[in-house]
């Protein structure tokens, strides 16, 4: 088999839009009636295609992390959760809804609906923008893809439906930033042509939404990558910024609300991309499963001095927020975009290891993990990753079995391939201390089944 290094930035960085931006392929209803609903759904379903306008369709808000057309929350507070649909009408261009259920004596009854111009539910979540103990419906309307969005907070009080906002935005973040027991809003203007960013808090007073602080943004930037609010510190939220600059480069921002002001804590401003920087696109999200935030990096794979931007393995760092300008590295890892899978060396690996990739210009790669000694001659396999397009895949089982090799099969990967862990075979060239040493750390079948995962789980 021929295998050759080729590059894939712009397939890594498709595949590592959020899941949720590619869901609209699906339709909501087929989305509802998979799985089978609960006689409590359908009875929800029933009474919402009734209660629909002629024409109309029901539609997801789409937003990352948003999980369906028809959501429930307790939106008047009694303790009983309303269902609540969002639909289009698709024959009349700018028609948007919303459509509040309340469950009665006798089924599920409108309780309210909300009608918008416009041609897509950018946003939709529930949050306690006015911290009466409720939740409240928060939805970005957007009239075309060139427009820009509007962002509205629906607030249950009096018997009906109150509506403030309507500010115009590009991004959107809502949760708590503060610790009080209200949600904000952030919401980003970003000009292109302008080059210029600006980010605007909101909180909620008692006449409705207010500005209450706004904050210069970099607008020398590509754009919004993700905007993602999650928890930046043990007890402290944050709006994590990840955004594009130049050819395919990319940096993070964090920004916090510190005395009700925001606060961009790694002074991008001032400096621009410095302490983020990543060579490629990278997510910010909760790599290691402690409720944190991570900033992901990019590190070169040692040994890979020589080695062309275009073939370069990358070594993923994963950073929290050090609660004041810096950051802390918590977490090392290999991530494959394009086959949707990362590998997590355990941590006697760190510093001892390196990658060698290769991808095949049929499909497929090969991702080797080799363990350092003190000279680049001493360098020994500690486990292959390969991807393999499914049409080779049985001849490639084949073959790996004449040879004797043992393969732990991890599943199917992104893209139609097959991934399969390889051990290496025979003794390395170490002697020593280090031969000891790369003993040690060698993975069991069972631990290399453990640190692999897919990337959409
Ligand atoms: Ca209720
Ligand atoms: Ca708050
Ligand atoms: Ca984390």
């Amino acid at each position: 088999m021929k295998w050759k290094r080729i590059l894939l930035a712009a397939c890594a960085v498709l595949a590592m839009i959020p899941a949720s931006g590619c869901s609209v392929i699906t339709s909501p209803i087929e989305l509802l009636r998979t799985p089978a609903l609960s006689a409590h759904q359908e009875e929800v379903r029933q009474a919402v295609s009734f209660l629909l306008p002629e024409g109309a369709k029901l539609t997801f808000p789409l937003n990352a992390g948003n999980t369906g057309a028809i959501r429930k929350a307790d939106m008047d507070g009694d303790g009983e959760t309303e269902a609540v649909a969002f639909y289009k009408i698709p024959k009349n261009q700018f028609e948007l809804g919303v459509l509040i259920l309340k469950q009665g004596s006798s089924g599920w009854q409108e309780l309210y609906r909300i009608t918008e111009p416009g041609n897509e539910i950018a946003y939709a979540d529930f949050q306690d923008v006015t911290g009466d103990g409720a939740p409240d419906l928060v939805v970005g309307w957007q009239g075309s893809q060139d427009w820009n969005k509007e962002m509205a907070v629906y607030h249950w009080t009096g018997g009906k439906i109150q509506r403030s906002g309507g500010m115009f935005y590009n991004e959107a973040a809502v949760g708590n930033l503060d610790g009080d027991p209200q949600a904000e809003l952030v919401l980003i203007n970003f000009d292109r042509e302008g080059l210029s960013s600006e980010a605007s808090l909101y909180e909620y007073k008692k006449t409705g939404l207010l500005q209450t602080d706004r904050l210069k943004l970099d607008g020398g930037i590509n754009g919004y990558d993700q905007v993602l609010l999650g928890k930046a510190r043990a007890g402290r939220n944050g709006v994590f910024l990840d955004i594009g600059v130049g050819a395919h480069s990319a940096y993070t921002t964090l920004l916090t609300v510190e005395n009700g002001r925001l606060q961009d804590v790694f002074n991008v401003m001032g400096d621009p991309s410095g302490k983020t920087y990543k060579a490629n696109p990278v997510y910010s999200q909760d790599i290691n499963g402690d409720g944190i935030i991570e900033i992901g990096m990019l590190k070169e794979a040692p040994g890979h001095e020589a080695t062309p931007y275009s073939d370069m393995p990358w070594i993923h760092e994963w950073h929290q927020w050090d609660g004041a300008q810096g950051l802390q590295k918590v977490y090392e890892n290999y991530m494959d975009y394009q086959y949707g899978f990362r590998f997590d060396p355990p941590l006697s690996w760190q510093g001892q290891y390196t990658l060698d990739e290769v991808r095949d210009e049929q499909g497929g790669s090969k991702v080797t993990f080799l363990y350092m000694g003190r000279t680049p001659e001493e360098r020994a396999e500690l486990v292959t990753l390969y991807a393999v397009p499914e049409e080779r895949w049985l001849k490639q089982k084949v073959t790996w079995d004449e040879e004797g090799r043992t393969v732990v099969e991890l599943g199917p990967g992104q893209d139609g391939v097959e991934i399969a862990a390889l051990l290496p075979e025979g003794e390395p060239k170490l002697s020593g201390e280090e031969l000891e040493q790369y003993h040690a750390v060698l993975l069991t079948n069972n631990e290399i089944v453990q640190r692999y995962r897919l990337l959409r789980d």
